[in-house]
């Protein structure tokens, strides 16, 4: 089995070393040195490097280094017949995790308007009375993997949780809703939406001025998703009005996002370069080293977005 790396990401030594253990018998090459007429059978990418003019023929399938696969699927490079796989990594979804959790508190502690007041140095008391966390709605908009880590993990440390999936789900200790009547169900009064569904035109603008409405007043919109699915305009008006007390954005409909967006300057926008789930070395191996003993076996692929 022959691998070509091709994302910086993984170019350090605990990933080469995580997936030399992770699978021994197979020849990593790192892009662009590939050696002249050899066959590769698997290419790891999560964006196609821009040199890269064409894949090598020889290919058996694509690995997606990251969980969301619009950027492969859209790119003109990528035969139609080529299988795409997409990363699984556990580690990553404890990450997402871990950010909506600093969301939720951010917004039960109201951390935004703290620190305005710390900044105007103005005491001012809690606008929240109770401020269990039992008393915050968390709502979850995606229930692939790492939705679900999310919305399992939100639940388990003691937040109310609705989640919204295209098809209907059940998941212990969470309201389930699906499909175009679900949705507004889902995030009504919500005090914290954690987006985290795969870029799609069903999905586009999901995150829009009628969304916004349905939404606790002061609520925290947090984009783990794709930019494309925030109306950006909507939320300038609902932030400005005043309705939500906060964005965290990790995704942008343009990355990296250029110095002159209003985003950078906003009090109430926390931003951060799409990092908030890094894929980590054990938990790619891992991911990686399935999909290529499935594709050594003729079995089919776990992850598959596109057979
Ligand atoms: C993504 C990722 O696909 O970060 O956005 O994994």
């Amino acid at each position: 089995m022959r691998i070509v790396i091709a994302d910086p990401l993984a170019y350090s030594d605990i990933f080469e070393r995580a997936l030399r253990t992770a699978l021994p018998s197979a020849d990593f090459v790192r892009w662009p040195d590939l050696a002249d007429g050899a066959e590769y059978d698997l290419l790891v990418a999560w964006h196609l490097p821009e040199e890269m003019v064409e894949l090598p023929r020889s290919l058996r399938a694509l690995f997606c280094f990251g969980a969301g696969t619009d950027q492969l699927l859209h790119d003109p490079r990528v035969p139609a017949d080529l299988p795409i796989v997409r990363l699984q990594d556990q580690g990553q979804a404890e990450q997402l995790l871990d950010y909506a959790m600093h969301a939720a508190f951010a917004r039960l502690h109201d951390d935004t308007a703290v620190r305005a007041d710390q900044h105007a140095r103005l005491w001012r008391p809690a606008d929240r009375q109770n401020r269990t966390r039992g008393s915050l709605r968390a709502a979850v908009l995606g229930l692939g993997l790492l939705g679900l880590q999310v919305a399992q993990g939100l639940s388990a440390a003691g937040f109310p949780v609705s989640a919204w999936s295209r098809t209907p789900r059940r998941i212990d200790g969470v309201a389930c809703l699906f499909g175009d009547d679900g949705l507004g169900a889902c995030v009504d009064d919500a005090d914290v939406v954690v987006n985290l569904l795969p870029s799609s035109p069903e999905t586009k603008g999901i995150l829009s001025d009628r969304l916004f409405s349905r939404l606790a007043a002061g609520a925290y919109v947090v984009n783990l998703g794709r930019g494309d699915h925030l109306d950006e305009g909507a939320l300038h008006a609902a932030l400005d009005r005043g309705w939500l007390g906060a964005a965290w954005l990790d995704v942008f409909a343009v990355e990296p996002l250029p110095p002159e967006h209003w985003f950078w300057r906003h009090e109430r926008i926390r931003l951060t370069p799409h990092r908030a789930g890094l894929p980590t070395p054990q938990g790619a191996a891992a991911s990686i080293a399935a999909v290529a003993t499935a594709l050594e076996q003729g079995r089919s692929l776990p992850g598959t977005v596109r057979a």
